[in-house]
């Protein structure tokens, strides 16, 4: 990434422009101003939206694989459409976010590049395999719910056009919580075999949601520069605790066990207390050592290959037709 200009003043000292440059920039920020593609933003700002913003585009396109491996045996035709209309709504997220990605400066072509040699991360969660419908059910309500609680803030956050990508993307969120938890729903009131299945579900899925919200916040390298600068609003464990409290009435509407021994109502903090999460888990998953993670990669690679002629054709035509 270049670094920014300096100007200098008459004595040539150009730290203490940087320094005021800095000043002026944490200002706005306090007083919640939005940060544009033009405006001055320190070299690590820049670095942290761009590695933030582009890991979640790449979330939101591997996240299509785990789902729509389900798409052709959807069990009516309206659960295909539904499953269907989710599957694209992630592509587009996608979309937004590389587009969001760009106006810092970067080429989408280069964080692809980033992706496929993997070097850059996505999310953990997509990591695990869908293994039975009640999968795609339990991926709407928890995974989806967990990513609008995540993401939900970022739509305020200091960055233009990331919080309005947000926008649009955490509406189409809403969505696909609804129709994961009434599949959810219809399996829990199903015949035993269907809420064994559901049960089933929840119970391999719970833990690995809960590590979608990054590490504890003691070891969250990231938070203090992001927190400052408001693009985080909320800690990690805050919003894991968020996530806790909301699922525990939600599973027990549908008579539905998270898997914890230890979860708990803490009068004191007024929270569901939670068991340990196996960071060892989080981690070789983050690594490239998760269930699917080969899996995962040897699609995106395929996807991108399959698509060159794609790529190419839009190249040569945009080249031949320079004013559409
Ligand atoms: N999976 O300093 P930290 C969704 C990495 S899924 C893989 O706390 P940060 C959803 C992290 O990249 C769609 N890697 O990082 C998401 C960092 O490594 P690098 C994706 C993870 O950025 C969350 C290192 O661990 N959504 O919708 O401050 C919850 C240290 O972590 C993960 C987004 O991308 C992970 N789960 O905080 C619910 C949302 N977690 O890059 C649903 C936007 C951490 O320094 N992103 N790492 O090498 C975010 O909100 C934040 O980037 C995160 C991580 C909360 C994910």
């Amino acid at each position: 990434m270049e670094s920014q200009p300096h100007i200098r003043d008459i004595s040539g000292n150009t730290a203490l422009d940087e320094a005021q440059r800095v000043k002026r920039f944490e200002e706005r920020i306090q007083a919640g101003e939005r940060i544009e593609p033009k405006d001055w933003m320190p070299d690590v700002y820049r670095r942290q939206l761009t590695r933030m913003i582009s890991q979640h585009a790449h979330s939101e396109v591997v996240g299509m694989y785990p789902e729509g491996n389900w798409i052709t045996r959807a069990p009516t035709l309206r659960r295909k459409l539904g499953l269907l209309a989710k599957v694209q709504d992630e592509c587009g997220h996608g979309l937004y976010l590389y587009c969001a990605a760009e106006t810092l400066g970067v080429d989408r072509s280069d964080l692809t590049d980033e992706l496929l040699s993997g070097k850059a991360k996505y999310a953990s969660i997509f990591n695990y395999p869908t293994l039975s419908w009640a999968d795609i059910g339990v991926i709407g309500w928890l995974v989806d719910g967990a990513a609008i609680i995540n993401q939900t803030p970022l739509a305020k956050c200091s960055y233009g056009p990331y919080a309005r990508a947000m926008v649009h993307i955490c509406k189409e969120e809403s969505f696909h919580l609804k129709q994961g938890y009434e599949i959810v729903t219809k399996l829990a009131q199903g015949n035993s075999a269907q809420k064994e299945m559901v049960q089933e579900s929840v119970n391999r899925w719970w833990w690995p949601v809960l590590m979608m919200f990054g590490p504890s916040d003691s070891d969250s390298s990231n938070s203090e520069d992001l927190m400052r600068w408001k693009v985080k609003l909320f800690s990690n464990d805050s919003l894991r605790q968020r996530f806790v409290n909301g699922s525990v009435a939600q599973a027990k509407a549908v008579k539905l066990t998270l898997p914890d021994p230890d979860l708990r109502f803490n009068e004191e903090s007024g929270n569901w207390d939670y068991g340990t999460i196996n960071w060892d888990e989080f981690w070789q998953v983050v690594k490239g050592h998760g269930p699917c993670n080969r899996e995962r990669m040897r699609m995106s690679r395929k996807k991108h290959n399959d698509g060159r002629w794609v790529r190419e054709a839009a190249r040569a035509y945009s080249a031949r037709h320079p004013e559409k």
